[in-house]
């Protein structure tokens, strides 16, 4: 009787890594065909997304901020790399064990994409080809290595040895498959973004508006002073959403449905929306997840349609209550139907950002804006559909998950300069930052040194209610120490900030904004 033959730990982990690499490529080739998203590896991800409870995505975005998302990727690649040293493992006896673990992640891949709301039946082939090929080379090697050991049988478990035959057969077809699947892993990237949206957007011709937004007085801003500009550029215009990645939606065939409680329903094409009336408008959006002092407000000139008058158009039936929009990549957001509605609010749905076609991150080809609420109830982004309906009937993504129902943007303000825990030279500090009320307007920002009075600082030129202002004030700090500066704003409506400090859930954050700095 013979023992039976036994791979060594490294053939085994080789196989057990190869194979996994294998599954991934096969899997990302085959989604460049069937869409992005169907990738097994994102759609695990974007899973993990959605099942996150509130808590723990508010401490990621505080944690992790807008990298959260590499975060989760990385520490995904970690866990796989270790199932697949484990699944080798395992199998040093035979390969069963491995085919099973390999066999259930497949499957698992399978399940996050069988249940993504934007890609087809289709999708399922690229979670399929993982699976085949993930079993297929984790077996096809393992049988290779197994044949090493038997025939090398005075050094079954060190593979840096005599090179016999059949060592050198399975370091052939481990290399091989490897140097495959990175190929094919790659071709999929390439051949996917040849496909994506990117060229669709710089195919769009001008965005033309019948009435601009109107110019930006150079005093707009106190951006000398260490304030943001009053427009952010695109490509500095802070970014929020559940994707992993970047929905790739072409103009060509997007359509955007508006159904529901509604007398007539609208389908329109991209053609259609742009051939509209274009209006231009001045809004700063702004993240509920923004903590006190956060960077999660920006300003563009947002160009598109009313999105009031659109629904106007449709014919809203009485007893309607909530816009329920839903974008390409199957996130949802509920928006209160009355201030969709309201004449006076510019409510847009919008193609256009600061004179481009919106970037491909901010929502191209098209997105919601509605001034004067949090973007997590208004501001949908690679929108598809527009379903009028009522609170009862339809849940939105983040109301399901503990965030507040209705959310109008709290007014905050924020200090810029100095920064906080500097250090600057005592005598005369000029201090600078931002206020927001959005659809309201800011009256009045007053700032405090230490426990000295408040005293109003001076505003940049009003451009809209819509949109943030600046604020700076000159400060004299004659004692050098450590020292406090805290800020409120007064808005339009008489409110001045409270000082009671709230968290950002369920509805936004509250308090003044404070730093300490030193002066020498
Ligand atoms: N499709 C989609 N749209 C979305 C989101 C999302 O996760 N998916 N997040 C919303 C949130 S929470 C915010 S704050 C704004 C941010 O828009 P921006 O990334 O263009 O700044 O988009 C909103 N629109
Ligand atoms: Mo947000």
């Amino acid at each position: 009787m013979t023992e039976r033959a036994r791979l060594s730990a490294p053939h085994a982990v080789v196989t057990g890594v190869v194979a996994l690499a294998a599954a991934l490529a096969a899997g990302h080739v085959v989604a460049a065909f069937v869409g992005r998203s169907a990738s097994p590896y994102l759609a695990v991800g974007s899973a993990v997304v959605e099942l996150t409870p509130a808590w723990l995505e508010d401490w990621a975005v505080r944690t992790f901020g807008t990298a959260d998302k590499v975060v989760l990727l990385g520490g995904m690649a970690v866990v796989l790399l270790l199932l697949a040293v484990v699944a080798g493992v395992l199998s040093r006896r035979g390969p069963g064990p491995g085919t099973a673990l390999i066999g259930g992640l497949g499957v698992l891949g399978g399940v996050a994409v069988f249940t993504r709301a934007d890609v087809g039946q289709l999708a399922l082939l690229a979670p399929l080809a993982s699976l085949v090929a993930g079993i297929g080379t984790f077996r096809f090697l393992h049988a290779r290595a197994l044949r090493e050991t038997t025939e090398n049988p005075d050094n079954p478990e060190n593979i840096g040895g005599r090179p016999a035959p059949g060592r050198r057969r399975f370091l052939l077809g481990a290399g091989g498959v490897a140097a495959g699947a990175g190929v094919l892993g790659l071709g999929g990237q390439l051949l996917g973004v040849s496909r994506d949206a990117a060229s669709s957007r710089a195919a769009v011709p001008p965005l033309r508006p019948v009435r601009p937004a109107p110019p930006v007085p150079p005093d707009a801003d106190f951006a000398k002073l260490g304030t943001p500009t009053f427009l952010t550029p695109n490509t500095d215009f802070y970014r929020i959403d559940t994707a992993l990645v970047v929905p790739q939606v072409r103009a060509d065939g997007w359509t955007l449905r508006l159904h529901g409680m509604v007398e007539r329903e609208l389908e329109l094409s991209y053609d259609d929306v742009r051939a509209r009336r274009l209006v231009e408008r001045t809004i700063t959006l702004c993240c509920v997840s923004n903590e006190v002092g956060g960077p999660l407000i920006s300003t563009a000139n947002f160009i598109g349609v009313d999105l009031g008058e659109l629904l106007r158009e449709a014919g809203v039936r009485p007893g309607a209550e909530q816009l329920f929009s839903t974008s390409a990549d199957g996130w949802t957001c509920g928006t209160p139907l009355a201030v969709v509605l309201d004449r006076d609010r510019g409510a847009l749905l919008a193609l256009g950002m600061n004179g481009e076609p919106l970037p491909l991150e901010h929502g191209f080809p098209a997105r919601l804006v509605v001034p004067g609420l949090y973007g997590y109830v208004s501001a949908t982004k690679w929108v598809t559909d527009l379903e009028v309906t009522t609170w009862e009937a339809r849940r939105a993504y983040w109301f399901e998950r503990d965030w507040a129902r209705e959310a109008p943007v709290k007014t905050q303000s924020r200090i810029d300069r100095p920064v906080a825990f500097g250090t600057l030279l005592a005598g005369r500090v000029v201090a600078a930052g931002i206020a927001w009320a959005q659809h309201t307007g800011i009256a009045k920002v007053e700032a405090r040194l230490d426990s000295g009075p408040w005293r109003e600082a001076e505003l940049s030129t009003v451009v809209t209610d819509d949109a943030w202002r600046m604020w700076q004030i000159a400060l004299d700090v004659p004692r050098p120490g450590n020292h406090r500066l805290t800020c409120r704003a007064t808005d339009r409506s008489g409110y001045t900030q409270t000082p009671l400090r709230s968290p950002v859930l369920p509805d936004g954050a509250t308090g003044w904004h404070e730093i300490t700095f030193t002066t020498t």
